[in-house]
């Protein structure tokens, strides 16, 4: 049976499916780019894996979910996922504090709608959360690579 190309689906955005997208750029993966509306969403929500986007379907028709857990699936597979615990531990800080950032991100953008309270929300993540978070994200690139394969990225 021919294998299917592998799948993300997400909204159209960034979000939290732009750093699977990115490795999957990374290691050289064809795949099908879905973005979907809010009126599909509703109609596929329950048949998904944990009732969330993003999701990634592999070849032979797997569905993974959880971002967090795609991309150490990911870093795993291609190798960009450190042995090294201590390694590990870098890039389970930086992931976690990114997860962090998308929630404090995404609320004030997406589920906002009012458009003053949005403006006013959004000012207040780069004022009180962006700058904290730039300056530890800093300090953990300078530190040095993240993974093996990290010569192929500007990454120092
Ligand atoms: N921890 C999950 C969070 C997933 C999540 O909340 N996804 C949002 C989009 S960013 C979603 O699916 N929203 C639609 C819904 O919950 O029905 C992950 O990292 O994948």
């Amino acid at each position: 049976m021919p294998l299917k190309p592998w799948k993300v689906t997400y909204f159209n955005g960034r979000g939290r499916a732009e750093g699977i997208r990115m490795v999957l750029v990374e290691a050289g993966v064809p795949f099908e780019d879905i973005r979907i509306t809010k009126q599909q969403w509703a109609t596929m929500k329950e048949s998904t894996p944990t009732h969330t986007l993003p999701i990634l379907e592999l070849e032979d028709g797997t569905v993974l979910s959880q971002s967090s857990a795609i991309l150490r699936y990911l870093g795993r597979k291609f190798g960009m996922y450190s042995d090294n615990i201590t390694e590990q531990y870098r890039i389970d800080l930086v992931m976690n504090m990114i997860d962090d950032l998308v929630d404090k991100i995404l609320v004030p953008t997406l589920l906002e709608k009012d458009p003053v309270l949005k403006a006013g929300k959004m000012k207040t993540v780069e004022a009180e959360d962006l700058p904290g978070y730039m300056k530890v994200l800093t300090r953990e690139l300078k530190a040095g690579a993240f993974y093996s394969r990290c010569q192929n990225l500007h990454c120092h």
